[in-house]
């Protein structure tokens, strides 16, 4: 048995997604998602012109060595690009071994640990009003945890906030998927800490007296603080019982989590843009956090996120895997195969995918009472219908930044 063909496919249904699909010589496919969003093209010239020509002829049994072969042999290691390109074979080989074997993915990972995995999505209103809105027709979609994101007096335009406003071709696309807008110029936003500190629990107050005590409520500050300000955040919102609180600083210095620890019982969330367990080294072993933030789709794929869960469940630590629009139905089903496997699945970030994207991705995931399940399909279960993919070629996007008052440049 070997791998006889990769193919990188990019489409842009809803927005751009890119993904690996490997055939064996058997004629048994899969399927791996590389999207890294806004930068789609680096992930798509690395895999073409690196990995690609490496897979051919190899062995499409030998997962492990595989990704050793791709990490070590590199030489040049982690970084999103190269940790999205690895993920992508990873998870596409984990599909191909499931479709082999006649068993779902989960199945190989251990087996079913939960019925079906708790979801949360984006409710996000300008005013109240518009948040209370979203947070009902969130609730009547089923979803039994919701992310809260408001705007901010005084500020225009603000992360995680659905609008119609769109660069767009297409104004029936609904952006409210903070995602890469279309343009050739990234799209400038304007932020106030401040602002932001006032108004925030405030928003939580109001959250809590109309919706009550029980629905598991969720905040992404974006990395936009300090860890000052993070821990005067958090101890704000303790009131509130938040699930968490996601990305409050940065965190490339995974130092400066012990101090916003040591204010505030708020959990905390990080991870989205980290890609390696080592950018967790710290945070987990100090117990600084209480969730794992990434995506199959940014860390390396399966078998490299597993072992990051694995090293997090020694602390207690759950998953609460990022799942955007930005990671395409591949990397959302290997999420969910993950996360129905591990011991400590925590809870999966789900927004749902356009209408055409559906139709590109062909999936077999189910979403019942506010929960996920991968399906019981032998790999990931899903397809890629080609011609369809075939009819929406890359749009050039960017994601927005962020300008202070005074023209600083601000994390987005
Ligand atoms: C989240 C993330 C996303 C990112 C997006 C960037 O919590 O879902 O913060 O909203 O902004 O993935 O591409
Ligand atoms: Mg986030």
């Amino acid at each position: 048995m070997a791998i006889t063909r990769a193919e990188v496919i990019v489409t842009s249904p809803d927005r751009n997604f890119v993904t690996l699909k490997l055939t064996t010589a058997d004629g048994v496919t899969g399927l791996g998602d590389a999207t890294l969003n806004g930068r789609e093209s680096a992930v798509v010239a690395y895999l073409r012109d690196h990995v690609v020509p490496l897979l051919i002829d190899r062995d499409e049994s030998r997962i492990e060595d595989t990704w050793q072969f791709l990490y070590r042999g590199a030489y040049w290691r982690r970084g999103p690009v190269t940790m999205a390109a690895i993920a992508a074979v990873d998870t596409a080989l984990w599909d191909i071994k499931g479709k082999v074997a006649g068993l779902p993915v989960y199945q190989l990972l251990g087996g079913a640990s939960r019925e079906g995995l708790l979801a949360y999505g984006h409710a996000s209103g300008r005013s109240l009003e518009e948040l209370f809105d979203s947070i009902r027709d969130h609730q009547e979609q089923g979803y039994r945890a919701i992310r809260v994101q408001t705007g901010v007096p005084g500020l225009k335009s603000i992360y995680g906030i659905a609008s119609n406003e769109t660069r767009h071709a297409d104004k029936s696309v609904r952006y409210d998927h903070e995602p890469a807008q279309p343009g050739s110029l990234p799209a400038e936003e304007d932020w106030d800490t401040r602002s932001y500190l006032r108004h925030v629990p405030a928003v939580f107050e109001a959250v809590r007296n109309e919706f009550g005590p029980e629905p598991p409520l969720l905040h992404d500050a974006h990395h936009r603080l300090t860890p000052i300000e993070a821990a005067r955040l958090g101890r704000s919102l303790e009131p509130y019982d938040l699930f968490w609180l996601e990305d409050v600083t940065p965190a490339e210095n995974q130092e400066a989590l012990r101090l916003v620890r040591r204010h505030t019982t708020t959990p905390l969330a990080i991870g989205e843009v980290f890609n390696s367990v080592w950018d967790y080294q710290h945070i987990i072993r100090e117990q600084l956090i209480d969730y794992v933030r990434s995506a199959v789709t940014h860390t390396g794929g399966i078998s490299h996120l597993k072992k990051v869960l694995e090293y997090a469940a020694q602390y207690q630590i759950k998953s609460g895997m990022h799942g955007p629009t930005d990671v395409s139905p591949v990397g959302m089903a290997a999420a969910m195969h993950l996360g129905l496997s591990v011991h400590n699945f925590g809870i999966q970030e789900y927004m749902k995918h356009g209408a055409r994207t559906d139709q590109v991705f062909r999936q077999s995931f189910s979403w019942r009472g506010g929960y996920l399940h991968p399906g019981d399909e032998p790999g990931l279960g899903v397809d890629l219908d080609t011609d369809e993919a075939g009819r929406y070629p890359y749009v050039q996007a960017y994601l927005p930044y962020n300008r202070l008052a005074d023209g600083t440049l601000h994390d987005w």
